[in-house]
């Protein structure tokens, strides 16, 4: 187990950072799968679930991710990362505020926090975000909401706007665009259906790993 504090560990590493909806295969299989791939970010994504369940769920899965290097964190929700013990939570424009999930998980926990712009990159970075989001990059089916992609090129732009900013891209991302993404300025690739839709998930991590490695900074 890592001694290195979670936010040390996001902040100096990159690659693939996984985001479970609606998998496949249960999601703490698949969790679990992750972790012995050496996958560096979980999320938990499960916008339907009653609080109840979604709290029995993230409890299973940081039972699953404590004690390995993968990182554990929940979307849209600091009451249920608290009550899970994840290591952060990830917001959206209109979720929680970044002080009311660290009043609510301590100041060690990660906030990330969705962005699409520029200047929204700009907003995160002085409310205090330890990430942004940063999508759609591509078109995706996974997000029915989701506003017009951005482009290679406006991650470019999000990155020069807050070059030190740990930035996590997502949105339509596949493996064989993941490369292209990175190089474009982002820390960690986010991606949704191409791996828990994908016919075989675990086989699928087992490409991006291959494809993408680990990358520290
Ligand atoms: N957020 P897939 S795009 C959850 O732009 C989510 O903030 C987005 O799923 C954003 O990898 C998105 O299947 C969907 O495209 C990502």
């Amino acid at each position: 187990m890592s001694t290195v504090s979670p936010k040390e560990r996001l902040l100096s590493g990159g690659g693939l950072y996984l985001v479970l909806t609606s998998p496949v295969i249960p999601h703490v299989e698949l969790a679990a799968g992750a972790c012995d791939r050496g996958v560096q970010v979980l999320q938990l994504r499960e916008k339907h679930l009653p609080y109840e369940e979604l709290v029995r769920l993230a409890r299973e899965i940081a039972d699953v991710t404590g004690g390995t290097d993968t990182l554990f964190i929940v979307n849209d929700r600091p009451d249920v990362a608290a009550a899970a013990g994840a290591d952060g939570v990830h917001l959206g424009q209109s979720d929680a505020s970044i002080p009311a999930a660290r009043d609510l998980m301590g100041s060690g926990a990660i906030v990330g926090l969705s962005t699409r712009t520029p200047d929204e990159a700009e907003a995160a970075r002085i409310a205090g975000a330890d990430y942004i989001g940063v999508g759609p990059v591509f078109p995706t089916d996974t997000k029915p909401d989701a506003l017009a992609p951005i482009g290679l090129g406006g991650l470019r732009s999000v990155a020069r706007r807050v070059p030190e900013l740990t930035k996590v891209a997502i949105g339509g991302i596949t493996r064989s665009t993941s490369t292209d993404v990175l190089g474009a300025g982002a820390h960690y690739v986010a991606v949704i259906s191409a791996v828990c839709h994908a016919d075989d998930p675990l086989t699928a991590i087992d490409d991006f790993q291959t494809h993408l490695g680990r990358r520290p900074r």
